[in-house]
């Protein structure tokens, strides 16, 4: 099977320094060889791989110069995809990395889909499955602790810990193997207690992965915290102090927020999705409605819901609702206006409805961050982001953490028939499909369809 070379702008389209169009697969030398000359007056497609030639990129059709530029060859397997690949390096305009794309797409290249230069990678057995996918994280890491994480499984963290486990399934499995293929003997109770033993080894490793899960989802995709409370207790406010930024319109008439208003920030290293919220209260008015019920609908999509109360103004019916069907979330209560005459206290407040949140008194007009700051930080990450993460497999994607799961009942299965004394070949099945299952997360078993909605995730020329 020959694929056809691939061809894409690598690089974001605007004015920059440089752009980039990347070309992968095996006519890629072939497609340089016509539409670049280099100053030297050597031929492209005799360069050795990780070479370098300044010259002009060249439309053979119209025999113009389309820009000098610098080619870079690497050759196959050496190169990120595993196949023979060549960039331009060209100065980085709109019009100027479109045409030299266009030149190699008649040369006889085809535009690649997103992703598909890592999908290539991936095929070629240049990276895993779980590789493949810490290249999109890396790109779209917000923090440094996203970013390390990203890298990490990149570097192959998380394959290794995976394939050590696998290993240790392996050997099992040929120890079970023959002893089924030598029914006649029976099997010793040392063998069974030393299976047992191996198993809930791994179900405890397994455990470990998946307890990384929840840290490795705020880190990868943020947390969203949806602000909400009454109009004018300083939703708005809040958003604009914590982004030190007037973003969202402060005033003094209640209602003035009606769409929501997100921003992401990093705080102290989690990626935060901060959204602004249409104050809660029964309006005729069919705008501010629609934004009232856009409200209420996020607090069942947020991680986190940060209630912020009006201490210097009476309790009403709508500070109580909102505590109480939010109750099954993560909270934190803010209790703002602090640099004015408390008219309220807690225990004008159901105890059942506060739970366990957190409760800050602050002023959001003139008080310090850092208590709300501490207080959401501690409630997300017990102990902090950095440190937990600090060299160690995280866990990053739901998809990981299904397999893990489901790796996990099915050696929980085979424990179970082990310790029932039923016939081997039933521990065998649940042996062969926690390897199958962990192998979705390497790619090893994972299926066709599942590949292709992995890469279409990707930006074209990734
Ligand atoms: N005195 C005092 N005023 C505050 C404080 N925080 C906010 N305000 C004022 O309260 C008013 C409302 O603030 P916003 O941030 O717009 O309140 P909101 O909750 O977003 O209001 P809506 O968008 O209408 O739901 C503004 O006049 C703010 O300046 C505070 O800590 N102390
Ligand atoms: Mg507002």
């Amino acid at each position: 099977m020959t694929e056809q070379t691939i061809a894409a702008i690598a690089t974001a389209v605007g004015e920059a320094g440089i752009g980039i169009v990347r070309l992968s697969g095996k006519e890629a030398f072939d497609i340089a060889e016509k539409m670049f000359v280099t100053k030297r007056g050597d031929s492209p497609k005799s360069l050795p791989g990780y070479s370098a030639r300044y010259g002009r990129v060249v439309d053979p059709y119209q025999g113009r110069t389309i820009d000098e530029a610098i080619l870079l060859v690497m050759r196959g397997p050496y190169s990120y995809t595993g196949e023979d690949v060549v960039e331009f390096q060209c100065h980085g305009g709109v019009v100027v990395v479109q045409k030299i794309l266009e030149t190699a797409l008649r040369l006889g290249a085809r535009m690649a889909e997103p992703g598909e230069f890592t999908k290539r990678a991936f095929l070629n057995g240049r990276l895993d499955l779980s590789q493949a996918e810490a290249v999109i994280d890396v790109v779209r890491s917000r923090t440094e602790e996203s970013l390390a994480v990203a890298v990490d499984q990149l570097e192959g963290s998380l394959s290794k810990r995976i394939s050590a486990i696998r290993e240790q399934l392996y050997d099992l499995v040929v120890r079970v193997e023959a002893i089924i293929d030598y029914p006649e003997d029976d099997i010793p109770e040392l063998e069974v207690d030393e299976m047992a033993e191996v198993i809930r080894t791994v179900i405890g490793e397994l455990e470990r992965l998946i307890a990384t899960a929840d840290q490795g989802k705020v880190l990868r995709e943020g947390l969203k915290a949806v602000i909400t409370g009454k109009p004018n207790v300083g939703k708005s406010s809040l958003l604009n102090r914590l982004l030190d930024e007037q973003r969202a319109l402060v005033t003094d008439i209640p209602g003035t927020t009606r769409d929501t208003i997100e921003e992401v920030l990093n705080l102290r290293g989690i990626p935060l999705r901060l959204i602004d919220t249409a104050g809660i209260r029964e309006s005729d008015d069919v705008v501010e409605r629609l934004g009232v019920e856009r409200a209420v609908q996020l607090w069942g999509e947020a991680d986190l819901i940060i209630h912020v109360m009006d201490g210097s103004v009476p309790l009403s019916s709508e500070d109580r609702e909102i505590l109480a069907r939010t109750r099954d979330k993560l909270r934190v209560v803010v209790i703002n206006k602090s640099d004015l005459p408390r008219v309220w206290s807690l225990d004008d407040l159901d105890a059942r409805d506060l739970g366990e949140a957190p409760v800050v008194e602050m002023s959001l007009l003139e008080g310090e961050l850092t208590p709300l700051v501490d207080a959401v930080v501690g409630l997300v990450s017990k102990g902090g982001i950095r440190e937990s993460t600090a060299s160690q497999a995280i866990v990053t994607r739901a998809r990981h953490k299904t397999a893990l799961e489901e790796a996990k009942a099915d050696l929980e299965n085979a424990l179970e028939t082990l310790s029932m004394g039923l016939p081997l070949d039933l521990i065998s099945v649940g042996l062969q499909g926690a390897l199958e299952h962990l192998g979705e997360i390497t790619g090893e078993t994972v299926r066709e369809n599942i590949i292709d909605r992995i890469f279409a995730q990707f930006c074209i020329g990734k």
